[in-house]
């Protein structure tokens, strides 16, 4: 068997207005459209990948939140309806998708041989979080391939961000190194937002583009620079700055997403391609991907 690896990696936000905008037939409400700049990123992103081949996408979410360790999905298939907690009227959405329990055992063992705490989610009628599903659905609509769902330990909350940050690095090693031994080839998605503060009220038309903007300019000012450094390909700065960033812009990367992928990725030092950046009712987010192919060049 060959050696696996990771195709693409991707900063893969999941403001689930992105999914309203497009009117799939999965989601029960409808909209006149909104947050194009975001949608057409995604678009972007989706063209980057129709060369590449993968057989599954591993994807890390900040809305399954879990105190006691990390968690990976563990039943082949889940079929239900999502309905996002906030915004009820803009996502209730039926999904019906497939794990690849393999490599989420894989993953959880290797994790577990680097002494994070770990567990495999074993209830069939478990509800999956609208993140996993918006950044799924985002990248690959057809829903044509497993997937791989590891939650978000919040050892940040209970601890700091330096321990949560340590814990993410192992896991995305553990993550790169069952991806290999598997044969497989992987496409990794970091499901969170930038800078995360957002308004307290929706505008009467949620998809009213007039009322879309950053919350404030310091969160501005703090994703762009974020932004550059990983066009800069400085992934290692970024990742020694996330948590002063996390800290002035409530950002999502509080999750530990980012600093997974990052890990996963073995810290790229080749520029990544950001495909968008947007906001969606305050928050900032961009679509970013990186090409383990630039590493060869
Ligand atoms: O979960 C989210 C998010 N991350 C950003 C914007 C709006 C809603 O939900
Ligand atoms: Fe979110």
């Amino acid at each position: 068997m060959s050696k696996g690896e990771i195709v693409m990696g991707a900063l893969a936000p999941h403001p689930p207005h992105l999914v309203y905008a497009e009117n799939p037939p999965q989601n029960e409400a409808t909209s006149e459209g909104g947050w194009e700049e975001l949608r057409w990123g995604y678009e972007r992103l989706r063209e980057s990948l129709s060369d590449r081949d993968y057989d599954v996408i591993i994807v890390h979410t900040p809305h399954w939140a879990t105190f006691i360790g990390t968690h990976f999905l563990g039943v082949d298939n889940f079929k239900s309806l999502s309905v996002d907690p906030i915004f009820p009227n803009l996502f209730r959405y039926n999904y019906d998708l497939k794990v690849d329990v393999e490599l989420s055992r894989a993953i959880h063992d290797n994790a577990a041989d680097s002494g994070l705490l770990v567990k495999m989610m074993e209830n069939p009628n478990f509800r999956i979080d609208y993140g996993t599903i918006t950044s799924c659905h985002l990248v690959n609509p057809e829903w044509n391939k497993p997937i791989v769902c590891i939650s978000s330990n919040r050892s940040k909350f209970y601890f700091n961000s330096e321990l949560m940050q340590a814990n993410m690095i192992k896991l995305g090693e553990a993550t790169r190194k069952a991806v290999e031994v598997s044969g497989k080839k992987a496409l990794l998605l970091s499901s969170n937002s930038l800078s995360h503060r957002h308004f307290t009220v929706e505008p009467e038309v949620p998809e009213d583009m007039s009322k879309e903007h950053v919350t404030n300019h310091n969160q501005y000012l703090w994703d762009m620079k974020m932004i550059n450094l990983m066009r800069e390909g400085k992934t290692k700065e970024m990742i020694d700055l996330m948590p002063d960033f996390t800290e002035q812009t409530v950002a999502e990367t509080e999750a530990g997403c980012l600093t997974w992928l990052m890990s996963a990725l073995g810290f790229p030092d080749y520029k990544a391609t950001v495909h968008a950046y947007g906001t969606v009712i305050g928050t900032g987010n961009a679509i970013v991907g990186w090409d383990p192919r630039k590493a060869k060049i």
